[in-house]
């Protein structure tokens, strides 16, 4: 048996923007929870990765008190741009849909949120290790784990595995039990930061003949661009003055010229994957976010989604506490599921728009550039495109 045992209501693993979520929530609800998280508070904050805030994350995020910078400094958005075959053209998701998106980096949320989280919510261990959930089809779960040397546990009436693609939690649920769905995408996204002012008021998502191109953003002085490259390419292959003169390639004549050119603060190299992982729930197990799901990054669907399902699971947990209603919890994972399937299906197809995957004479590039032909010309396949990229209500 283990030297130190803590209690807490929800024993949460993973500090990502899910489990921090996930805890500020309960807390704002009075509920009480312990994260474990395995790496440093440096290395979680110092994470680069998604940008784009659906308006349903955003009223989470302000639901849970931290919204305040994001309202200061992020960027709202009104729509995207589509730059394919030497032609541009503009998604208006304010005229379409009466929505909008903001731009506000992964990085930015976490540190609001552990800045929240420690100024009296309750602890985040960092560098636990080891975690293993016990019991978890009991009453009584609890979490085994080692902090400095020291193993501990920390008993629990509920576990939330909010820990990642490579995290414990799934790994927890009965094989006969679980199935999983996957498409491994034969590509890699290539992704660039730079403090260089961005080329482009809006985001633009770029089909070219050898590859896909994105132009994003963390705030007017700080770019991230990301390029199609092949699965077995190496961040050393690419130059800063290789990536500005591949990025102007493939946006073209009209946009290249503003693309504006600067020494990279990071670059790395990310696989694209589309996966769920059924059932999300095993006893008094919950997975949440990455740790049930994966989307390819093109929809900017993978931070959103880890949202909403902390919201379907935070409401569920409150109903058991406060209504001893356990119903919401039965339908967790089937809840979060239906809306999971629906992100699938959109970051799957834009994926499947705007990439690289076949020669340019093929009958699927010919598809790709109907396709994108069709999006130009019809409000319905634009209103279709907004309301999935402004994201689906919950
Ligand atoms: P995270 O962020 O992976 O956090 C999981 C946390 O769990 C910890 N952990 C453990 N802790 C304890 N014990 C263990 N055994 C543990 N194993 C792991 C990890 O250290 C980590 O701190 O999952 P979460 O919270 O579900 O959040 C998911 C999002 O991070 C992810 O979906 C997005 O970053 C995806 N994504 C994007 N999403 C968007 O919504 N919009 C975007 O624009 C967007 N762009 C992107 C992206 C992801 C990218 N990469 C690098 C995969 C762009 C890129 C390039
Ligand atoms: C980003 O800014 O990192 C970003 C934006 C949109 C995407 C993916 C990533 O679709």
């Amino acid at each position: 048996m283990a030297g130190v045992t803590e209690r807490t209501q929800v024993g949460i693993i993973g500090a990502g923007p899910g489990g921090l979520l996930l805890a500020r929530l309960l807390k704002v609800h009075g509920v009480e929870s312990v994260i474990l998280e395995a790496r440093t508070r440096d290395y979680v904050e110092g994470r680069i990765r998604a940008g784009v805030l659906e308006q349903g994350t955003v009223d989470l995020l302000e639901e849970a008190g931290v919204a305040e910078r994001l309202h200061r400094e992020g960027l709202v958005h009104d729509g995207v741009e589509i730059a394919a075959g030497g032609r541009r053209f503009r998604i208006d998701f304010r005229e379409l849909t009466g929505k909008t998106v903001t731009v506000y980096g992964q990085t930015e949320v976490t540190k609001d949120l552990i800045a929240a989280r420690l100024a009296g919510d309750g602890p985040i261990v960092w560098e636990a290790a080891d975690v293993v959930p016990q019991d978890i089809e009991g009453d009584r779960p609890s979490l085994r784990y080692t902090v400095g040397g020291e193993e501990r546990t920390l008993a629990c009436d509920f576990v939330a595995g909010c820990d990642g693609f490579h995290g414990v939690s799934r790994t927890c649920l009965p094989a006969a039990a679980s199935r999983t769905y996957e498409r491994v995408y034969p590509f890699g996204w290539l992704g660039i930061l730079a403090d260089v002012p961005p080329c482009s008021e809006e985001l633009i998502y770029a089909r070219h003949e050898d590859g896909f191109a994105l132009a994003s953003m963390r705030s007017r002085t700080r770019s991230r661009y990301y390029l199609q490259c092949s699965l077995d390419d190496d961040v050393s292959n690419w130059s800063d003055d290789r990536i500005w003169a591949e990025l102007k390639r493939r946006f073209g004549p009209q946009v290249a010229p503003h693309i504006v050119t600067g020494p990279s603060i990071e670059k790395s190299i990310a696989p694209l994957r589309s996966f769920v992982s059924t059932p999300m729930q095993h006893g008094r197990l919950f997975l949440a976010g990455d740790a049930a799901h994966i989307v390819p990054p093109t929809g900017a669907k993978g931070l959103n989604l880890a949202a909403s399902d902390v919201h379907y699971l935070c409401r569920a947990l409150v109903a058991h506490y406060r209504k001893a209603d356990p119903s919401l919890l039965a339908a967790y994972g089937e809840t979060a599921l239906a809306r999971v399937w629906k992100a699938e299906r959109f970051s799957w197809w834009m994926t499947g728009m705007l990439h690289r995957f076949h020669d340019e004479a093929s009958f699927e590039a010919q598809m790709q550039r109907a396709e994108i032909d069709y999006l130009a010309g019809s409000r319905a396949a634009q209103l279709s495109l907004a309301e999935n990229y402004v994201g689906l209500p919950f």
